[in-house]
């Protein structure tokens, strides 16, 4: 693999700025964020006082602790426009939560909000090694979803010629790569698997592809789905996180040098870990619930938006910006099995170190006697493949790892539901 590091003279001055440099932009982008949120958005006027809280009251960034968190049900209770800071004119753009688990939630974009974003999104490609004039297959769905135009804008930004592709018509996206030879391509993890199958369908060695990187993200995956998918297309294989909530993509970025977990773009974006049970603030490092304020949205500002996602905080490496540590999953994702929790990228660790098992998979959940049960839906990478033996050995290295026992199916080639998106993971039969 080609070293993609960027020069420092390419970078944005903030992402390699002191600490103190940092700290002292957020303490002043984030008065006014408050000021902001609390002036023009009645939710936020209406929590803050009932805290009896004014936004004067943040002195330094520890303040922010006092603050109300904001959920997911109050976006939905402000259904379409209740958030929104400024008047419905003043908006750019509107993306939305597909709803598919109720209302959908609704954010907007001033004309600095696209500006911030395609910056953010610049900075993330940058890092992972895009540079101006390259060509970026962008397999993001276009739409509502702000995976897709969320990436185009910040590879405008960067200066890249982008292939706007979207999700889906996968033997496309073959020819595409094949005849137009990108250097990048965006896509979520589990997407990027049905397109490596469709290579092999296609009878292309995908090693011998152009592409040199690729930025996944939108859905939980591994280090070990890393190692999998670099070694499957001979590129590097780096994670770009964010939400819609927040922004979309490009609240941050694991850079290609370092691969060591995801620079949070501190000076848009302020990062809290706190306990999901308590709301406290957890130590420095230990893992937790992902809470995100925004520091210069205008039509959408966000305080102390529980992502539900669980990570925790590390120093900055690569860039002063400190980092998160690839996600685990979301708390919603979490399943607790017997008393035991466990995430679905536990799952996929196990099911990588076990060989003859293609990465595909799905976990069903039952309930036969009052007992939940856990039956993962596999397939075998080839028809010579002993699919008893597999099974076993999934079986065994989730009992020794995790410490449950579950029912292991390995079904033929090309059985189990491939991704177009993000990954259906979880079937809940309970
Ligand atoms: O998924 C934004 C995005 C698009 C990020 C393209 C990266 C690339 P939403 O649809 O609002 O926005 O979903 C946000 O997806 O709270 C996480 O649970 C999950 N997620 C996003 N990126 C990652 C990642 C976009 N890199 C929700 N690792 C978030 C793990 C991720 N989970």
């Amino acid at each position: 693999m080609k070293d993609l590091t960027p020069t420092r003279h390419m970078l944005d001055p903030i992402e390699i700025a002191s600490r103190d440099e940092i700290e002292a932009l957020q303490l002043e982008r984030l008065k006014w964020s408050l000021s902001h949120a609390y002036t023009n958005v009645p939710h936020y006027r209406a929590a803050f006082d009932r805290a009896g809280l004014r936004p004067d009251d943040l002195h330094n960034l520890a303040d922010l602790a006092k603050f109300p968190f904001t959920v997911k049900q109050d976006l939905r209770d402000n259904y379409p426009f209740g958030m929104f800071a400024v008047p419905r004119g003043q908006v750019k753009r509107i993306h939305a939560s597909s709803g598919t688990t109720g209302q959908p939630t609704v954010v907007g974009y001033t004309e600095n909000d696209l500006k911030h974003w395609g910056d953010v999104v610049a900075r993330s490609l940058r890092a992972a090694g895009m540079q101006r004039g390259d060509l970026l297959h962008n397999a993001y769905g276009y739409g509502l979803f702000t995976g897709g135009l969320g990436i185009h804008l910040g590879a405008d930004t960067l200066g890249l010629t982008t292939i706007p592709i979207s999700g889906g018509m996968t033997p496309r996206q073959v020819r595409l790569i094949t005849d137009f030879e990108p250097k990048g391509i965006t896509v979520t993890p589990s997407y990027a698997l049905s397109v490596l199958d469709e290579f092999a369908a296609q009878g292309i060695d995908p090693r011998t592809s152009s592409l040199e990187v690729g930025i996944f993200g939108a859905e939980p995956w591994t280090n070990a789905m890393r190692r999998e998918i670099e070694q499957a297309f001979d590129m590097h294989a780096v994670d770009i996180y964010g939400l819609s909530e927040v922004i979309g993509p490009g609240v941050s970025m694991e850079c290609v040098e370092t691969k060591d977990g995801l620079h949070i773009w501190e000076d848009h974006f302020f990062p809290e870990i706190i306990d999901p049970n308590s709301g406290e603030p957890v130590p420095e490092g230990k893992m937790g619930e992902l809470v995100f304020t925004s520091l210069t949205k205008e039509a959408f500002p966000i305080i102390r938006y529980r992502t539900r996602d669980l990570t925790r905080l590390l120093p900055g490496t690569a860039r002063s910006m400190r980092r998160m540590e690839k996600v685990t999953g979301r708390s919603d994702d979490m399943i607790i099995l017997r008393g035991v929790n466990v995430f679905p990228t536990q799952i996929e660790e196990c099911l990588m170190a076990t060989p003859g098992l293609a990465p595909h998979f799905q976990i069903e959940l039952t309930k036969p006697d009052r007992m939940d049960q856990m039956r993962v839906l596999c397939e075998a990478t080839d028809g010579s493949v002993d699919a008893a033996y597999a099974a076993s050995a999934l079986g065994d290295q989730i009992k020794q790892s995790i410490g449950i026992s579950v029912t292991v199916d390995v079904r033929a080639p090309h059985s189990v539901a491939r991704s177009q998106g993000k990954a259906v993971r979880i079937i809940d039969n309970r």
